[in-house]
């Protein structure tokens, strides 16, 4: 018999402290759990099972999907549909919003998730993650479309993501504060293994996909170069840099000891319309909720993203976050290159 707290034991307790909680959402939350349970079985087989390599197709992000981006999706849809707590659900592999089927009862949440994140790591077995935003459905409303969804960053009941590395975590937060569990293969739980965690205010390690830099905005290139000055430079301290291309296995980094990710917008992006790389709804607001419940901050380098109210299903954004100073000082020096050129 194990003797950790189970996520399932931890959600009911933090349930109690709800007034007129009905379980729908404890509930759902342990749909969740279960989808990420079953994801992180098909990830760990891997070649065992043929599920690697590219489905030969594309999403709506004109990506190429991997094998493994569609089970996860097919995973969450089923494991999510059936349960009466989910009025529609949302995710990066699907163009449209996914109606519950009729012969389901709809209930009064909004699941919006990107089912494997990072996938293009898949293939060569490094970390991959879930990451997931609940939202409640507006009252009212039957077959919720794409605009139930576009709801700020600051409307998420719950924020979570899993993460399939050298062990399968989920961390997850309701509003206060931020936990991990660790899945215990032998009897299938995920069990309380970090409880309360925090970003250290300061850092020296940042997270940036260097191969861009020609094309970034002036302010992020001072960031960064300053960082890579070392002690010879303004900061006057050396700086380490990481990059996984796996949002959640950076995010989860960041969690652990501090940092600060950067997946900014640059010349390339905005010449396509693009206002970022990462989407809003399924990567930017459920990461950043889990960020700021853990003391740390979240901007597009001009506001606060959990503020942002979103335009489109799969809207991208420039992302900074992480460690708080570090965060605040990339906002200056965008708000001072705003300034200036507007001078
Ligand atoms: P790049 C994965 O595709 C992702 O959405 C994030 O998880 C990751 O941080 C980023 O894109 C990696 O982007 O351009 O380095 O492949």
């Amino acid at each position: 018999m194990h003797n950790g707290t189970t996520i399932t034991q931890f959600i009911i307790e933090e349930q109690r402290h709800i007034d007129n909680a009905t379980g729908d959402f404890t509930s759902l939350l342990n749909d969740v759990v279960t989808a990420c349970k079953v994801i992180s079985n098909a990830v760990n087989h891997g070649a065992l099972i043929d599920v690697l390599g590219s489905a030969e197709s594309e999403n709506i992000q004109g990506e190429t999907q991997k094998k493994l981006d569609i089970i996860s999706n097919d995973i969450f849809l089923k494991s999510n549909e059936w349960s009466g707590h989910v009025a529609a659900m949302a995710s990066e592999e699907m163009e449209d919003v996914y109606q519950i089927p009729s012969q389901y009862p709809r209930g009064k949440y909004l699941l919006v998730f990107d089912p494997l994140d990072g996938s293009s790591n898949i293939d060569v077995n490094v970390s991959v993650g879930t990451i997931f935003s609940i939202l409640r459905c507006p009252e009212g409303i039957e077959n919720p479309t794409a605009e139930d969804f576009l709801q700020p960053g600051s409307k998420q009941v719950c924020a979570g993501y899993a993460l399939y590395g050298p062990s399968s975590m989920m961390v997850l937060t309701t509003g206060n504060g931020v936990n991990g569990f660790t899945l215990d293969q032998n009897i299938g739980e995920f069990i309380l293994t970090h409880g309360a965690m925090s970003i250290p205010e300061d850092t020296q390690e940042f997270a940036v996909n260097a191969s861009n830099m020609r094309f970034w905005e002036a302010p992020l290139k001072r960031y960064i170069e300053e960082c890579l000055a070392g002690s010879e430079g303004p900061r006057g301290r050396d700086f380490n840099m990481r990059w996984i291309a796996s949002m959640v296995a950076e995010v989860h980094r960041i969690l652990t000891r501090g940092g600060v990710f950067m997946y900014p917008v640059d010349s390339k992006m905005k010449a396509k319309g693009l206002e970022g790389k990462l989407r809003l709804l399924y990567e930017a607001n459920p990461m950043s909720m889990i960020i700021e419940q853990a003391g740390g901050m979240s901007s597009t380098g001009r506001e606060r993203i959990m503020d942002i109210e979103p335009s489109d299903l799969h809207q991208r954004v420039p992302v900074i976050l992480g460690s708080r100073n570090e965060v605040q000082r990339a906002i200056d020096y965008h708000l001072r290159d705003d300034a200036e050129s507007a001078a």
